[in-house]
């Protein structure tokens, strides 16, 4: 199918047309176009062979000659020579938050602005908030949208490179004489962002190992190319690494190359202390060099005297200290979350039925699922009404009685309204079985009107989670201005707890805030805020921060039971009148 390509094709040619101020009615018919070619459910190359194109809706004689053109050679003259009518990096400039191709025309024509680098100067010398129709707002959203693209651009989130790295492994993993094979680095740790990936393997036959990497279709250009070494860079842009050793070498360099640099440095001192050397080939006895066998981490740990410390955990954050002192935490696992608490369906802005979901959710060998749509004054993600989320409990009641070891349970996530106010009326959330509540407007209130405003949301006793406490989206929002620790010792009050949204977008709270949390009293809550039954994977991404958080199944509400968890939610919001 070619519809994507015209589609996009045509959208370039429409920011084209008002870069350079044409006529602003030709520029909008190329967009009706485009938007007509997605929703379009036939394939174009079809209508164009069977002379049918110009029933497509917003497609006349001028367009029709561009389709066909661009079917059938990728391209198309008029775009051509559109492109090289204006530098080709001025479109960079689209991807900026705030910035359309009116903003484009107006820094090209009056500031001289051709990339990204030349808007950043314009910016940062305060020549942007002179020019009629900018002014110092947009400046000031520039700057920061500048920004969020450089540090984009150097990490990613976990979430947007694990599945390619998974993808790259599945295949790899088939190479003939391929031993072992892992992540290693910040994803083996999960942390929320990565600069790249890194991966170990063992093999009897490194040249055919590096040879399938090197040409995997994920790859689109070879970086380098060694027997125990290899660069890539993946389509999307980021860089893969490859490290080959010897069978005997493999615990020791996944060790070394799964760091923490912080990590590592301490395990080596304390090897050099019991007359050891540890490095990437493995751990040697000082005085005559002999190597200790170790058939894996553990082994390597023990021999140091430790016992096994989870990748997640090697951040020199406390964790050979702990372990040294046998208190290292039992974590959560997958297998110890019964259920996700924060799902949307298709009543408000999700792409799924409550029975899809549920099925879905069961087929996790989950015990629970809380459905938590949004609230009315939600009205872009088509929040419910009252009478809706009490019309949708009891199609969960109703759905409920085919299961006997799996549960569906009645929630909501209420929008805190700007004055902490809750969008619900409270015998509602009395009678919920779970209450998520969240920031989804007034983003930009002062920290202390923020603070007073979530504060007073949970000092309600309604909410049984605030859910994403930081608001923050991985690479294009920083949270908002917000005294955390004042929420914290809300919601430690109210006994509240908050979540760690699971999202692959979000990750909020983070892993550190979560540890913070935790140490003072408060339970986290697990949710992937999944719009559709895909979105539930991220659950993986949620355990792998409260992993990092240190946290346990005592201290998040989903290794609970459903009975006991929506009894004793139920029971602290009795009562409760709300703010
Ligand atoms: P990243 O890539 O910034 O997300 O974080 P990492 O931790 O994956 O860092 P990276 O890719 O530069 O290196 C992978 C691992 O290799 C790192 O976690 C520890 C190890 N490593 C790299 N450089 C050094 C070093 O100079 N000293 C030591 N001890 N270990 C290093
Ligand atoms: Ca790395
Ligand atoms: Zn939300």
């Amino acid at each position: 199918m070619k519809n994507r390509l015209v589609a996009q094709l045509f959208e370039e040619i429409a920011d084209l047309l008002e870069i350079k101020g044409e006529n602003p009615f030709k520029a909008r018919s190329y967009r009706r176009a485009a938007q007509a070619m997605e929703a379009l459910t036939r394939d174009v190359e079809e209508l164009a062979a069977q002379g049918a194109l110009l029933e497509i809706p917003g497609v006349g004689e001028a367009l029709e000659g561009k389709i066909r053109e661009i079917v059938a050679t990728g391209t198309c003259r008029y775009l051509e020579d559109l492109r090289r009518s204006v530098p080709p990096t001025l479109l960079e400039l689209l991807a900026l938050p705030g910035v359309g191709p009116k903003t484009v025309a107006t820094l090209y024509s009056t500031l001289g602005v051709q990339c990204l680098a030349d808007l950043e100067v314009a910016a940062r010398e305060g020549r942007l908030r002179e020019v009629r129709g900018l002014g110092a707002k947009k400046e000031q959203a520039i700057l920061e949208g500048l920004r969020m693209a450089k540090t984009r651009a150097e990490r990613a989130p976990l979430g947007s490179v694990l599945p390619l790295a998974l993808e790259l492994m599945e295949s790899l993993k088939q190479v003939p004489g391929v031993l072992k094979l892992s992540l290693a680095g910040s994803l083996r740790r999960c942390r929320e962002t990565v600069r790249d990936i890194d991966l170990v393997a063992a093999s009897d036959s490194p040249q055919e190992l590096m040879a399938a990497f090197t040409s995997h279709p994920l790859v689109a250009e070879v970086l380098s190319q060694g027997d125990t070494r290899s660069s890539v860079r993946l389509h999307g842009g980021r860089q893969c690494d490859l490290r080959v050793v010897g069978e005997e070498e493999f615990p020791a360099a996944l060790m070394y190359l799964t760091g923490s640099k912080e990590h590592n440095i301490r395990l080596r001192e304390r090897a050099r202390a019991r007359g050891l050397k540890l490095n990437e080939y493995g751990l040697f006895r000082e005085e005559d060099g002999a190597r200790l066998d170790a058939g894996a981490e553990e082994e390597i740990y023990r021999l140091l005297g430790l016992p096994f410390i989870t990748p997640e955990l090697r951040e020199d954050a406390g964790e050979l200290e702990a372990a040294e002192a046998g208190r290292l935490p039992p974590l959560i696992a997958a297998e110890g979350v019964l259920g996700d608490l924060h799902v949307h369906s298709a009543w408000s802005d999700g792409v799924d039925t409550l029975e899809t979901l549920a099925e879905a959710a069961r087929a996790r060998g989950y015990r629970y699922l809380a459905i938590c749509d949004h609230s009315r004054s939600l009205t872009v993600a088509r929040g419910l009404s009252p009478e809706r989320v009490w019309a949708q409990w009891e199609e969960i009641e109703g759905l409920n009685r085919r299961w006997q070891d799996f549960r569906l349970l009645r929630g909501t996530e209420v929008d805190i309204l700007k004055d902490g106010s809750l969008d619900h009326p409270a015998d509602l959330l009395r009678a919920a079985d779970v209450v998520v509540g969240s920031v989804h407007s007034h983003f930009r209130l002062d920290p202390e009107a923020m603070t007073a405003r979530v504060v007073r949301a949970l000092s309600s006793g309604l909410l049984d989670i605030l859910g994403h406490p930081t608001g923050r989206i991985l690479g294009y929002r920083e949270p908002y201005a917000l005294d955390l620790e004042a929420v914290i010792r809300a919601a430690a009050q109210a006994g509240a707890s908050l979540e760690i949204n699971a999202s692959a977008d979000r990750l909020d709270l983070k892993d550190a805030d979560a540890r913070r949390a935790r140490e003072a009293g408060v339970l986290l809550a697990l949710g992937t805020d999944a719009h559709s039954q895909a979105g539930l994977y991220d659950m993986a991404l949620g355990v792998g921060v409260a992993r990092r958080a240190w946290l346990g199944p005592q201290d998040l509400l989903n290794s609970w039971p459903a009975g006991r968890l929506v009894e004793t939610l139920r029971s602290r919001r009795k009562g409760q009148a709300g703010p």
